[in-house]
């Protein structure tokens, strides 16, 4: 790390809440407990996807804001106005109020994202004939902050996997990296050294495939507002949030596995997989809980509930990890 990643190291994802608010260890046993007895409908409701290819949940394509699609009404959706107005884009800031505040200077059409690396079909795709590539589908998933708070959160998008197998990538495709724009004309914050611009997360490639991963192009039944990575952005729902890469306009085919921002700049704290696990603490604080932003809760005093492993898609996705120790390869 540079010189500059002095000055980085101090704004950087503070812990939000103090050990005091963070639910006491035998009422949140009891909580777990509960959790686990009334587990099988909302968690089916949501991850929507004990078979590989039904990504649906409950909610019927357009389905509007809050119209129970979180399955029974037993994991509330977030409210529309809580899952625009407080965010992490740091391209348009890194208050959680700056995206709504500073984004509407995103111009997320015309759009066009180019694809390269170890693949048959590369080249600068318009944004239309990526979304041509498979019919979108509604996920209701839950997105987990890294920082301890959780939205539940309608989307509509592309299964990954479907996009990028469209492009053939080759035997030596190991991992997908992607790219966030980097334009300070449109991106107030890319004048803080917050991040080595531009914004890159990466998947391994079977991640990449696995049907749960979603290139989210709408939310609640709308476009995605600029503020949640307009036009084009990954929702990887068993991975902290950060890994959720906004405002896409790059997607590569590696046989290395790739730089990513967060590692990059403190890979003490990020690693590359960045799976959810309540099990491995953040060096600065616990992850054994999180605060769910959803029904009428209000942002900052809603109630801490226990994380699951992989945020609930255990599942689904576990055997992603088989034989890998998630202590090291966190
Ligand atoms: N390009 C870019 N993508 C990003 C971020 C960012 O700062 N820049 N923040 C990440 C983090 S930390 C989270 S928690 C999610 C938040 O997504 P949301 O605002 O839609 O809830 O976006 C992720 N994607
Ligand atoms: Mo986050």
């Amino acid at each position: 790390m540079g010189p500059a990643g002095d000055a980085r190291v101090k704004i950087i994802l503070p812990p939000e809440l103090p050990a005091s608010q963070i639910t006491p260890e035998p009422v949140y046993r009891a909580r777990r407990q509960l959790m686990g007895l009334g587990l099988a409908s909302p968690l089916l409701a949501l991850a929507g996807c004990a078979g590989a290819d039904d990504g649906g949940d409950a909610a019927a394509p357009g389905a509007p804001a809050g119209a129970g699609a979180a399955g029974g009404g037993a994991e509330e959706l977030t409210r529309f106005e809580d899952a625009t107005s407080y965010n992490n884009f740091y391209e348009f800031g890194t208050a959680k109020t700056d995206p709504a505040r500073y984004a509407s200077s995103l111009e997320p059409a015309p759009w066009s994202v180019v694809v390269g690396g170890e693949a048959e079909l590369t080249g600068t795709f318009p944004l239309e004939d990526l979304l041509a590539i498979t019919a979108a589908q509604d996920r209701t998933y839950r997105l987990r902050c890294v920082e301890g708070w959780s939205m539940v959160i309608p989307w509509q998008g592309l299964p990954l996997g479907e996009v990028l197998r469209h492009f053939k990538p080759t035997s030596r495709a190991k991992y997908v990296a992607f790219t966030t724009l980097a334009d300070p004309r449109q991106m107030p914050g890319l004048r803080y050294p917050s991040i080595n611009w531009p914004y890159r997360e990466g998947l391994r490639i079977d991640e990449a495939m696995h049907p749960l991963a979603l290139l989210a192009t709408g939310m609640y039944g709308k476009p995605l507002p600029n503020q949640n990575g307009a036009p084009l952005r990954l929702v990887v729902p068993w991975k902290y949030g950060f890994k959720s890469i906004k405002s896409i306009i790059r997607i590569d085919f590696t046989e290395a596995m790739p730089p990513t921002s967060w590692n990059q700049l403190q890979p003490e704290e990020y690693g590359f997989y960045s799976n959810v696990n309540p099990d491995v603490d953040h060096p600065r604080w616990s992850q054994r809980s999180e605060r769910r932003i959803a029904g009428t809760a209000s942002k900052l005093f809603a109630e801490r509930i226990p994380t699951l492993p992989f945020n609930g898609y255990g599942e689904q996705v576990a055997g992603l990890y088989a034989g890998m120790d998630l202590r090291k390869w966190f």
